[in-house]
């Protein structure tokens, strides 16, 4: 089948043209990696693989002084080690996590941060205790709003030094899938994901998911920390309050396939038979359709069963590759309607990128 969907040739269009990096992102890239595209293949991510992000320093925690507090508008307030932790109800459950910021150094002109191109996007088994019952244990007072998820970690960002810390409103803390996590991948978290516990909330980007987890607090008015009143909020420019980011719009990502040229990364493929493969998600209901476009002509992948109801769909189309260049896109649909737009509404944080992503290919014999 072929639709009208429009076709942009553009051979550079992975390319961050916007200047060359800074040295500040450069920085930020060598301690915050990204996924390596080809690991989109397996269902869940090697811990190693998984994409990093660490706003400060990884705090070094020394888990049996480590404790968590549960408190502010609650009756009663909690404090728990790891092992009472450990011994609550458990469950294991594979989520996507998603960078808001993912995608950010493909526009233009390219905000200057974590530069982004398209890895910042992993699915582990997260184990751990659901948030809920232990709220109810709490007894949240009927004016709280939110929950404050407060990290160990601590730091200086837009002159404002601070823990890193987010909220959530109390409507979404009890979800399914929310969960106080100690286990990744079946392991203890490593330092670098938030060792010994960290939240996980599937659905919203990344920066929900506070790492290194010592407090929650509930507040009867609406938190103001940095990370929240000014990080993550999609901005026209740095004087607009803007609006904050939440949910992971639909987003669907291929494995280059063939191999790659050392240094320009640039994919040379045999002619013939070709399984296009790849990955979709969406924090809006669920991806119900992805289209794969070869040269401006797209075509309905099939759309593979996801590993549980918070983790991505694999994907896949068969391609019968002819010599020549040629221009691979794909294109997710998630069941509220939404689709990936073909170019990106730019915003000053570069926030919540979901564009289709091209990228262009060589077949020779
Ligand atoms: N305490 C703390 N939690 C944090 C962060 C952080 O810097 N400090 N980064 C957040 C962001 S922006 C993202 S995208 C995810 C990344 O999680 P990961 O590094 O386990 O992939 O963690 C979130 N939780
Ligand atoms: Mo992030």
């Amino acid at each position: 089948m072929t639709t009208s969907l429009p076709h942009q040739a553009d051979p550079h269009a992975l390319d961050p043209t916007d200047g060359p990096l800074t040295v500040e992102e450069l920085r930020l890239a060598s301690r915050n990696h990204a996924l390596p595209l080809e690991a989109l293949g397996s269902d869940v991510t090697p811990a190693g693989l998984h994409y990093v992000v660490v706003h400060f320093d990884i705090p070094t925690i020394d888990a049996g002084q480590w404790r968590l507090r549960l408190g502010g508008a609650v009756r009663r307030p909690l404090e728990l080690t790891l092992d009472a932790i450990r011994t609550r109800p458990r469950s294991t459950i594979p989520v996507t996590l998603e960078c808001a910021g993912n995608g950010r150094a493909l526009l233009r002109p390219r905000p200057v941060s974590q530069p982004w191109l398209l890895g910042g996007v992993g699915t582990a088994e997260w184990t751990g205790t659901p948030l809920a019952p232990l709220l109810e244990e709490a007894g949240l007072d009927a004016d709280a709003v939110e929950l404050v998820f407060t990290g160990a970690d601590h730091g200086i960002q837009g002159d404002e030094e601070h823990d890193y810390a987010r909220s959530l409103p109390v409507g979404d803390t009890s979800g399914a899938g929310v969960l106080l996590a100690y286990e990744m991948n079946g392991q203890p978290l490593p330092p670098q994901h938030g060792y010994p516990l960290r939240l996980v909330v599937p659905g919203w980007y990344g920066m929900t998911s506070v790492k290194w987890l010592t407090s929650i607090e509930a507040v009867t008015r609406p938190f103001d920390g940095f990370q929240q009143r000014v990080a993550y909020r999609r901005q026209r420019d740095a004087e607009d309050p803007g609006e904050p980011v939440s949910r992971m719009r639909v987003r669907s990502l291929l494995i280059p396939p063939g191999i790659p040229d050392f240094f320009t990364r640039r994919r040379v493929l045999r002619p013939g038979s070709t399984l296009l493969r790849g990955r979709a998600w969406s924090g809006h209901g669920t991806v119900e359709r992805v289209e794969v476009g070869i040269d401006g002509q797209w075509l309905d992948a099939r759309l593979h069963p996801p590993a549980g109801p918070f983790a991505w769909h694999g994907w896949s189309l068969e391609w019968d590759a002819r010599p020549g260049d040629h221009e691979l896109a794909c294109r997710a649909t998630d069941t509220t309607g939404e689709a990936q737009p073909f170019a990106q509404a730019w915003n000053h944080q570069g926030m919540a990128n979901n564009a289709v992503q091209r990228l262009v290919v060589t077949v020779r014999g």
